[in-house]
């Protein structure tokens, strides 16, 4: 290990057990897409794979969190390592790239980190690298596909959904590459597992191993939670004493992280002292009309994704997109869970905000009616939604609050300028 890699390592917090009472990290909350669905996870909340869920994060641009880095930096001296770890996925958000090479620019002494599921890795190891980027951690709850099958949902690679025991073999071959490519980069990889009782519990010795021998420098078994809305929300949460079994077990084979706090995905301060609420009100909107990115009551955005800041890409078209990742239009209006909103002005795209607006809506009774009328009020501000399927009903609707509806189902940078010239189209029909 390099010297200045070896200094890093004894300021981080989360990998060195001696340096969290006296080290701060700070998370940046620049991820709000995800591009698998882990069936413990309720994309109303951060990223539980790193993240304690049944809290919120505000979404921030990249600029954004440099200024927050720039204060925070100010009053938290002993601020060591900054971190993207949601809410969503980072490496499904390009944003977590111009955060991390903003930061790594302005103040080279920080260390990076960054947390993942582990399904991008092996297309962006390098260019993580390449940001100065040395410590990486991958969620990985199985290495045995029927047990993965068990705790994946999907899994969206190369434009194309995937599911079941298809989607397990695609994330965990990319996981185990993306590992063995940051170890041979040199940077230090913890992986996280799941403790999910009676599903993964007995395996996580092998899966600990296993990864040990891949050259991983430090395993932390995170408990479940049981979130509502979750395919395991009635699942049970492992006792303390399950949990330190396991991890006196594993720690035969491997060093252990036995210090954790769930943090959220924009924790500041020291791992037992989360200073995140002094600075909910730092951070310059997106336009740059000043230091406020907060709602009166406090709460910042919804928890996956909605920015508050006004940062409105000036005149032009909105379009919302029934997207999961911003890269395939895969959501129909009914049971989308977000929307993405863009601005589009000329030929300049850009990427505003997330829309959460919950899983999957009732399909018939008052329930159906208020589902399709509560997500016509979260559309509000789209002049464009762009959806993959839509009933007959609410695209009447939308076309009496003066939307115009585009169905598409590949991907999203092709849908878009297929709607805009459609509504182009009725808007002379209409001349
Ligand atoms: Fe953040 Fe994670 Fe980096 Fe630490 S947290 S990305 S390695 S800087 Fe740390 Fe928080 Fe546990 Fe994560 S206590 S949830 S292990
Ligand atoms: Fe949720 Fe995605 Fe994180 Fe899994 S990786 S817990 S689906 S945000």
């Amino acid at each position: 290990m390099d010297e200045r890699l070896a200094d890093a390592l004894n300021a981080h917090p989360c990998y060195n057990e001696d340096a969290h009472k006296k080290f701060a990290r700070m998370h940046l909350p620049v991820a709000p897409g995800c591009n698998i669905q882990c069936n413990y996870c309720n994309r109303k909340y951060d990223c539980s794979n790193e993240s304690r869920p049944g809290v919120t994060s505000s979404v921030l641009t990249p600029q954004e969190a440099l200024e927050k880095v720039r204060i925070v930096k100010e009053k938290i001296p002993e601020l060591s390592v900054v971190a993207v770890a949601g809410p969503g996925d980072p490496l499904a958000n390009e944003e977590t790239f111009e955060a991390l090479e903003l930061i790594h620019r302005t103040y080279p002494d920080l260390t990076l980190c960054l947390s993942t599921n582990g399904l991008m890795l092996p297309v962006y190891a390098e260019r993580l690298y390449g940001l100065g980027v040395r410590f990486v951690t991958v969620t990985m709850n199985s290495c045995d596909i029927d047990i993965s099958s068990k705790i994946y949902g999907f899994v969206i690679w190369n434009g194309k959904r995937l599911e079941g025991k298809e989607a397990s073999e695609r994330l965990l071959a990319n996981q185990l590459e993306g590992i063995e490519k940051c170890v041979g980069l040199g940077m230090l990889v913890k992986v996280n597992i799941v403790l999910i009782p009676g599903i993964n519990d007995a395996h996580i010795p092998k899966l600990a191993e296993r990864v040990k021998k891949m050259g991983v420098y430090i395993v932390n078994i995170l408990p479940l939670i049981p979130v509502d809305g979750t395919k395991f929300s009635d699942m049970r949460a492992p006792t303390p004493e399950e949990r330190k079994k396991l991890m006196d077990v594993c720690s035969k084979n491997v060093k252990m992280m036995r210090h954790c706090r769930q943090c959220r995905a924009d924790a500041i301060g020291l791992l037992d002292n989360d200073r995140s609420g002094e600075f909910i009100r730092t951070g310059a909107c997106g336009s740059g009309c000043g230091p406020v990115n907060v709602r009166d009551d406090g709460i910042v955005g919804d928890a996956a994704g909605t920015r508050d800041a006004g940062g409105t890409a000036g005149a032009g078209v909105r379009i919302a997109v029934a997207t999961d990742d911003g890269t395939v239009v895969n959501g129909g209006f009914g049971n989308a869970p977000y929307f993405r909103m863009y601005a589009v002005s000329g030929d300049s795209v850009t990427e505003e905000s997330i829309i959460t607006i919950g899983e999957h809506g009732a399909v018939y009774g008052d329930a159906h009616t208020k589902n399709i009328s509560d997500r016509i009020i979260s559309l509000k501000d789209a002049d464009i939604v762009i959806v993959s399927e839509i009933g007959t009903r609410p695209m009447n609707e939308l076309k009496n609050a003066g939307k115009y509806v585009h169905i598409a189902d590949g991907n999203v940078k092709d849908a878009i300028p297929g709607a805009v010239a459609g509504r182009n189209a009725e808007l002379r029909k209409r001349q």
